[in-house]
């Protein structure tokens, strides 16, 4: 397999964690989106969303981070990431939404460079933004994971399913932008389980081969 991504991509650093859990290797390669080799004719041609991660599997290429998620799910089962039941696996993917589509859009690269180029907005403006929609949105986890009593050492149950890939890259975003998270303690509680497994910290920026490049 190829996986096409970026070191601090949080969509990526979802998709490596996934790989990571079931011991599955690839091969890395960079798109390094500050330099905006996403919109790059080599990346192009692979990529329909100019975005990352895009996972090659032989000749099938795979776009957006819960599908390949769900896909390496389904091709290589161990360890399971989805539960074994119809409503656990709807809450899985609804903790999983929750931070794909209502946290990480708003505060994605491009929407960053549209609020700042195209609105004028100073530094300080697009933080505030960054800040805001990221505690908003955390909040709402908090809240699923503190009341439900599905929620485990991780986000649900006590192995490791795609909502704890996708809550923890969230949280290292977080954290880059000094963002609040005294108000998510179960959040927090469940970032620090995932981080205490290799297949965690391995997946994590600062082990990828283009970190900080
Ligand atoms: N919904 C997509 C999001 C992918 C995405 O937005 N990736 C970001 C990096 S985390 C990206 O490529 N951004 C490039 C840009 O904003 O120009 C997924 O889950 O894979």
């Amino acid at each position: 397999m190829e996986l096409y991504s970026y070191f601090r991509s949080s969509a990526s650093f979802r998709v490596r964690i996934a790989l990571a859990l079931k011991s599955l290797p690839y091969d890395y390669r960079t798109v390094h989106l500050v330099r905006n080799e996403q919109t790059g004719p080599a990346f192009a041609a692979v990529s329909p969303q100019r975005l990352v991660p895009l996972l090659k599997d032989g000749e099938a290429t795979l776009t957006q981070s819960m599908a390949i998620i769900e896909y390496l799910d389904e091709v290589y089962p161990e360890p399971p990431l989805m539960p074994a039941d119809p409503l656990g696996r709807a809450r899985v993917r609804s903790l999983s939404q929750d931070i794909a589509c209502e946290i990480h859009p708003l505060d994605n690269l491009r929407v960053l460079r549209y609020l700042v180029k195209e609105l004028g907005a100073s530094e300080d403006a697009k933080n505030a933004w960054y800040r805001h929609w990221v505690e908003v949105g955390l909040e709402v986890v908090e809240r699923q994971l503190s009341e439900q009593p599905a929620t485990g050492t991780f986000c649900h149950g006590d192995t490791p399913t795609m909502a704890d890939c996708l809550l923890v890259p969230q949280i290292f975003n977080a954290q880059r932008f000094d963002c609040r998270l005294d108000h998510v303690p179960t959040v927090m509680r469940i970032f620090e389980n995932c981080m205490r497994l290799p297949a965690f910290l391995a997946a994590q920026p600062s082990a990828c081969p283009d970190a900080d490049a």
